[in-house]
């Protein structure tokens, strides 16, 4: 075992043989959060999230009505999810009920990360999920099955920037893994961030790769940034209801919903605060401060230069652009 943590994602007890052979003949480093990343088709992995990608390669079958979110780690998975859920279910789970499932139940377990269940249970059977089946996932666009590609189903991509993302799982790393991280530097993690060696990286060409798909393609890919969708939450939400063919026509509705899933709303919910997920996460750890430009309190000027550097070498000419 590589790794002290408790989470399943950071250990590497279930791998085939299949895999560990894979492995070995894959590019390594050491590295921040886990003692091994490994490179494949050019993305930084854990072993179990890379068994869990190869099985969803080789098995996952798309549908033409399938809603796939996708970001990378720390840009706004917890919060699409459950934007996402509450809008394709609105009239199943009406707001104005008082029960919905979120009140209830972490976005996580109503909402399944393909490769972290293709790796916990590799025959688990993603036709029994409800219509029109709704998941996640942090592959590269490269990465994806397939059928994702190939099938007319719906992709909904969230950018965060990048000083915020990296942040984010700066202290995510610390609450999940709080051996592996305690005496790391922050120097050391931003300079692996910026060479794109860390979980999932590099930030870079996940992001680049699905602009660029979105651009090619704008009814397959619809592009979000987090940022975008703290300033304007109903303008953005009532944008991604439009793409998926589920536009809202009651302002009410949107209002609603967009209020259940604010940070506000969601954290302060007892399965929020309190819950385990079965990986071994606790569900607290995916809400943190959920601001824009929250950086500023964990990176120096120096270093979120570094960052910006990096942004503006990799971007140029994309595009794409943060304003903090
Ligand atoms: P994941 O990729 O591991 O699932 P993800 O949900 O993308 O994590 O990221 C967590 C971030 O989203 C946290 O940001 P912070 O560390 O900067 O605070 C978390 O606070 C934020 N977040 C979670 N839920 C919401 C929400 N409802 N609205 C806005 N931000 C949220």
């Amino acid at each position: 075992m590589s790794s002290p943590s408790s989470v399943d994602y950071l250990r590497d007890e279930k791998l085939t043989q299949e895999t560990r052979d894979l492995i070995s003949s894959l590019p390594s480093e050491k590295g921040w959060l886990v003692s091994k990343i490994y490179q494949f088709q050019g993305c930084w992995h854990t072993e179990a999230l890379l068994q869990g990608i190869l099985t969803c390669q080789k098995h996952f079958e798309a549908k033409d009505s399938d809603i796939i979110l996708v970001n990378n780690p720390k840009s706004g998975t917890t919060w699409l999810k459950s934007l996402v859920f509450a809008l394709i279910n609105r009239h199943k789970f009406p707001v104005s009920s008082g029960k919905h499932p979120l009140l209830v139940t972490n976005p996580h377990l109503l909402v399944p990360f393909l490769e972290g269940v293709y790796y916990e249970s590799p025959d688990f059977d993603f036709s029994v999920l409800p219509f029109p089946r709704l998941m996640n996932t942090h592959m590269s666009h490269l990465s994806l099955p397939e059928s994702v590609k190939n099938s007319s189903c719906k992709i909904v991509y969230c950018c965060r920037n990048p000083k915020d993302m990296f942040v984010s799982l700066w202290h995510f790393g610390k609450k999940l893994a709080p051996q592996e991280t305690a005496d790391y530097p922050i120097e050391k993690a931003v300079e692996a961030f910026c060479q794109g060696k860390f979980i999932g990286g590099p930030f870079w060409d996940h992001v680049l790769e699905y602009w660029y798909a979105s651009l090619e393609n704008p009814n397959k890919v619809l592009f979000v940034t987090y940022e975008e969708l703290k300033k304007q939450t109903e303008v953005e939400v009532k944008r991604i209801a439009e793409f998926i063919g589920c536009g809202f026509t009651e302002e009410e509705e949107v209002r609603e919903i967009v209020k259940l899933c604010s940070f506000e709303s969601l954290s302060k919910l007892e399965v929020n605060r309190q819950g385990k997920l079965p990986n071994g996460i606790e569900t607290n750890a995916f809400f943190r401060k959920g601001e824009v430009g929250g950086w500023s309190d964990t990176l120096s000027e120096s270093l979120a230069e570094v960052i910006d550097r990096t942004t503006e070498d990799k971007f140029g000419g994309s595009g794409l652009r943060f304003s903090c």
